[in-house]
């Protein structure tokens, strides 16, 4: 998997089903966006990844039962800003395909692009909640001398709504006096609370009739299912569980828009690749099921 300039022509999904933007409800937004990476690098290569990947999809979601490309898909060019307007102009480009009615997909690229997209959402969607998926809990302020920093994110998006994070397992001291007692809306269920009894689900519960930003850091997964990424940690959710959340969520709340970030494509593992983009896949078609977004759902893949 390649690292350098991604190629301008690949899109999410195979080539005979994109839609034209005008025709489509949902967009992708890929920003292979990397500076402040601290561990394992790599994660600029995360779009191009993802939907390289994504040609290798079955286009029927046996979970859904449903073809979410017939919901409409349009695969935005990849944006690449600068690290000094990164905010700002990620905040603008999500901002810009909200206001045109899309329902958006940003792949990212590393955490710290979440805050800026979270900025748009909530300055359109009152009482906006965000649900994080993701090993750590990124609470520091500031890291390495950047509020931006990755190990900031959730630190940033609490600025503009309350944030309900699930598989957690890595934080600092710091973080856990500001979990304990800070008045932050910051609302955890560690990894080891995700068992098969589903009790935990509760915490999914809660955000029934609220409007929710996802996002989805792929170290929440355990690194078996996705160890190319850059600061892996042992102990993640597995598939099954991730997909009795998604289900719930997307059943009570309403999930405006979504990220999938921090994959960085490591030859030799194009398991992680696939596994995020089938992913995403499935974050589309709960979506396009909520919304009513297909109605045919013949199987038109040979
Ligand atoms: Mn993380």
């Amino acid at each position: 998997m390649k690292n350098e300039m991604a190629d301008p022509s690949i899109r999410f999904l195979e080539p005979g089903v994109q839609a034209k933007f005008d025709a489509s409800r949902i967009a992708v937004l890929p920003v292979p966006f990397e500076a402040t990476v601290t561990y394992g690098s790599g994660t600029r290569g995360g779009p191009e990844g993802i939907l390289r990947a994504s040609a290798e999809l079955e286009l029927f979601d046996e979970r859904t039962r449903i073809q979410p490309h017939q919901a409409g898909i349009w695969t935005a060019p990849l944006l690449q800003p600068q690290p000094e307007s990164m905010p700002e102009d990620v905040q603008g480009e999500v901002g810009r395909l909200m206001d045109a009615g899309k329902w958006v997909v940003m792949l990212g690229g590393e955490h710290s692009i979440t805050p800026a997209a979270v900025r748009a959402a909530a300055a359109r969607v009152p009482g906006l909640h965000v649900v994080q998926l993701d090993a750590h809990a990124d609470l520091r302020d500031t890291y390495l001398g950047s509020p931006w920093n990755h190990a900031c994110a959730m630190a940033r998006c609490l600025e503009v709504a309350p944030v309900r994070a699930f598989g957690i397992r890595s934080y600092s001291a710091a973080e856990a006096r500001r979990m304990d007692g800070e008045p932050i809306d910051y609302g955890i269920v560690h990894a080891w609370e995700m068992s098969a009894d589903d009790g935990w689900l509760h915490a999914v519960e809660s955000l029934a009739g609220r409007p929710v930003y996802l996002t989805v850091d792929v170290d929440y997964f355990d690194p078996s299912l996705v160890p190319a990424t850059g600061t892996p940690e042992p102990g993640g959710p597995g598939w099954r569980l991730t997909q009795r959340l998604l289900d719930r969520l997307f059943e009570v709340a309403d999930v405006v828009a979504c990220d999938a970030v921090e994959l960085a494509p490591t030859p030799g593992l194009h398991h992680a690749d696939f596994t995020v983009a089938r992913l995403v896949h499935e974050l589309v078609g709960r979506a396009a099921l909520r919304h009513g977004w297909t109605a045919d759902t013949a199987d038109t893949k040979s």
